[in-house]
């Protein structure tokens, strides 16, 4: 089977170091938890941006520090940038980040509810401006899909001519809002894809690691991290990143696959080579 490329969300906008004391929040912090995920086995960092005392930021200064002290320590690993951000920032301020020289960035392929009163707004003209907006800047877009609808909504757009090709999904499950991370959730949605597609698989919370095996045993890819899940088992908190990346690697091996450098993942995910001119 193909290598295995595992993505670490090593922050995201949401959890916190009350959660777990390891969720990364200064340069240093950031630049020390992806590269223990990096040295773990981890070919692509998810990166979110905060600032030091932990809110949530799509300020490009910001992430450009982020950026760089993650380099420094990982000079050739895969940087994916949210276009995400945090629930409730405009659509303007999250791609605000783009006008950086970067690789890789997400793009947002629905509307969910997010948990309590919180929506996470992708409107079908928001998916076309981010997708138009990283096919204009050159940066390498991966298609985070929520539920199955989203994935529906990339293949309109795609014929239409919105989205264009390499399809990279990333599914998204277990989000309280969207859809859940069941083996028959996983299946309908690796189904859905067209079978030149790659798709990753990220399950939030308790979903993390037995989404990661599904994927695994059937030629997927495979995002952990602190971002979605904080335990490396039920009641245990991760003793950080890459604690999850160890896990995933340790899965890869009970299914003889072997894990991607950066440079393999570039290559299996149709990408070009890293130049000096990318952050
Ligand atoms: N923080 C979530 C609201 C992404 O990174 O593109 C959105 C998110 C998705 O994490
Ligand atoms: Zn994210």
């Amino acid at each position: 089977m193909e290598k295995l490329i595992i993505t670490c969300a090593i922050t995201g906008a949401e959890v916190t170091k009350n959660d777990n004391p390891y969720v990364p929040y200064t340069a240093e912090e950031m630049a020390e938890e992806a590269y223990q995920a990096h040295q773990a086995g981890a070919a692509i960092i998810h990166l979110h941006a905060r600032y030091d005392d932990g809110t949530p930021t799509q300020d490009k200064a910001r992430y450009e520090t982020l950026i760089k002290a993650i380099r420094e320590r990982c000079p050739d690993v895969i940087i994916q940038v949210s276009t995400g951000g945090a629930v409730g920032m405009d659509i303007a301020t999250r791609i605000n980040v783009t006008e950086l020289p970067l690789e890789m960035a997400t793009l947002d392929c629905g509307t969910l509810n997010f948990g309590g009163d919180a929506i996470f707004v992708n409107t079908e003209n928001d998916i076309k401006y981010v997708a138009k907006t990283l096919k204009e800047r050159g940066i390498y877009p991966e298609l985070e899909c929520f539920e199955k609808g989203h994935i529906d909504m990339v293949l309109r757009l795609y014929k239409k001519g919105f989205i264009h090709p390499p399809l990279h999904f990333s599914f998204v499950l277990g989000v309280n809002g969207g859809m859940t991370g069941e083996a028959r959730d996983f299946h309908f949605l690796r189904e859905s894809i067209p079978s030149d597609a790659t798709y990753s698989v990220a399950g939030i919370g308790r979903y993390e690691l037995p989404l990661a095996e599904l994927a695994i045993a059937h030629g997927g890819h495979v995002r952990v991290g602190l971002e979605d899940n904080i335990f490396i088992r039920k009641g245990v908190l991760a003793n950080g990143n890459q604690e999850l990346v160890n896990a995933v690697k340790t899965l890869a091996k009970k299914y003889q696959r072997d894990i991607a450098s950066p440079a393999e993942a570039r290559a299996i995910l149709s990408m070009k080579e890293k130049t000096d001119d990318v952050l």
